[in-house]
């Protein structure tokens, strides 16, 4: 069940375990730099599944839009809830101790059965932080706030690269020359 105060936040972060916490805070922050405050919750499609239903059937009532779902091993998450709503669902493979450096979790994410899609990231941090931004590029279609704000974190990722390759430049020149 979502609470009152989760009601009006348009993306849910559901993670298998607390142990994906770690990574997974990437995500929220990332969200956060877009102003947006999402539902985080623990769910597991195996240790909770009747919870896991409940939570997709219920969500875009609730006024979720999107839905990020980050999971480590064999990672079902993703796709359990991708079953049970029309809402997007991004997933997130994780890598956790004893499992296969993520890889488990990528192929178990990624091959959904025709019908049932889930958008998948890359593994681990890069794949949490991708999501958040993926999930601020589906609300920015209906969103012209948010859609200023992706377009001016591109151009200060751009600018962040460019002063690098400028810096480089620098150094290497005054090697040569000194
Ligand atoms: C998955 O199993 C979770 O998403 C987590 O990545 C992994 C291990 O869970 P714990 O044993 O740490 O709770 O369901």
């Amino acid at each position: 069940m979502v609470s009152k105060k989760e009601k009006s936040a348009p993306v849910a972060v559901v993670m298998g375990s607390d142990s994906d916490m770690d990574v997974m805070q990437s995500c929220i922050e990332q969200l956060g730099y877009f102003g947006i405050e999402p539902v985080v919750r623990i769910i597991s499609a195996h240790r909770t599944p009747q919870i896991a239903a409940e939570f997709a059937e219920t969500a875009a009532k609730s006024g979720i839009k999107v839905i990020i779902a980050a999971a480590g091993m064999a990672a079902h998450l993703a796709g359990t809830l991708a079953g049970r709503t029309s809402l997007p669902v991004i997933g997130v493979p994780l890598i956790s101790a004893g499992g296969l450096e993520g890889i488990d979790a990528l192929l178990s994410t990624i091959q959904m059965p025709p019908g049932v899609p889930v958008a998948t990231m890359a593994i681990g941090k890069a794949g949490a932080k991708n999501a958040a931004i993926f999930a601020a590029q589906i609300l920015a279609l209906t969103d012209k706030n948010l859609e200023k704000k992706l377009s001016d974190f591109k151009k200060s990722q751009q600018k962040s690269v460019i002063d690098k390759d400028s810096a480089l430049r620098n150094k290497t020149l005054g090697e040569t020359q000194g």
